[in-house]
């Protein structure tokens, strides 16, 4: 037993030090949010890792010293209400704590944001991610799930007949924040549960069909300074999705790219609304629209094709 408990403690020691870099816990989180749930995540750890060693020790250790001996009898022990009340009472204590401190942040974080937030929609979809902004006028334009066309340059189903939908744009796979700007996300799915997991911002929430959810962060760190952190030059903001949603989970990966104001003033005054996708001939610059990679084969709807579309929406 006492083999036992010396072996274990090492081995627990040494796994520690060898798998402890490769874990997220060895750099900070990438939000401000994040401290916060790493906070927690360390209280938790402590509280239970000092109650893990102490029983541990005393279980072993008590196995060893008061084994079965011919010079001994068992003392008859069979109930104590003081030692009932203190080990019920002492984990209900602690065990309210922590869901007190989680509950907190879980308002905050899926709570209203600062007012200088901006807004993202992503809209999960077996197997990728969807991004949406508002943009000029800061107001997400309808959406309706029977108008979704990846054909013809809608794969969010956005409802023509609403004007605010214009100056909407839609990218794929990659979304830009800005660092120090917090980001509210509004998370859709087209199908089924998908999740959008944030390991770095140490955030994550599911895209349920049907019923918006959403969650802000502040990211602290542009991806260019994770990757002199992370000494690691491949580095991304990944979005992994967190639900098992089909054959190809795996893959439906997504990416955050956290910039400066200015990079994200210049990103964004390249891109182009999605109604230009949909209807090149609306487009006042008049030139073959960039369209989103998986949506690339339609770009060319003639206008005749455009109009019809128009009357079916409405
Ligand atoms: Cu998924």
């Amino acid at each position: 037993m006492v083999a036992f408990l010396i072996a274990g403690l090492i081995g627990v020691y040494l796994c520690n030090a060898a798998l402890y870099p490769k874990t997220l816990l060895a750099h900070d989180a990438a939000s401000v949010q994040g401290e916060k749930v790493d906070s927690m995540l360390w209280i938790t750890l402590i509280i239970t890792g000092t109650v893990f060693l102490i029983t541990q020790i005393i279980l072993f250790w008590f196995n060893f010293k008061y084994q079965e001996s011919e010079k001994r009898k068992a003392f008859y022990f069979p109930h104590n209400n003081n030692l009932e009340l203190i080990w019920t009472v002492v984990p209900a204590i602690a065990m309210t704590v922590l869901v007190v401190i989680g509950l907190r942040n879980w308002f905050a974080f899926t709570g209203d944001p600062p007012k200088n937030a901006m807004q993202v929609e992503i809209t999960g979809k077996q197997f990728a991610w969807i991004f949406r902004y508002a943009g000029r006028d800061n107001v997400f334009g309808k959406k309706y799930y029977k108008l979704i066309d990846d054909a013809n340059s809608n794969s969010l189903g956005q409802d023509w007949a609403d004007n605010t939908n214009f100056d909407d744009i839609v990218v794929p796979q990659t979304m830009y924040a800005i660092k120090g700007k917090p980001v509210k996300l509004i998370i859709n799915s087209r199908d089924v549960i998908h999740d959008v997991g944030l390991s770095e911002f140490r955030l994550k929430m599911d895209a349920v069909p049907g019923t918006p959810t959403t969650l802000w962060f502040t990211p602290k760190y542009t991806t260019k300074e994770m990757k002199e952190l992370t000494s690691n030059p491949d580095f991304q903001y990944e979005i992994s999705c967190d639900q098992m949603c089909g054959n190809g989970h795996y893959s439906m990966k997504g990416v955050i790219e956290v910039v400066t104001q200015e990079e994200y003033d210049v990103w964004m005054a390249q891109q182009k609304p999605n109604y230009y996708a949909a209807f090149p001939d609306k487009d006042p610059s008049g030139k073959k629209p960039q369209l989103p990679a998986a949506d690339s084969t339609k770009a060319t709807a003639d206008s005749d094709a455009a109009t019809d579309k128009t009357k079916n929406v409405n």
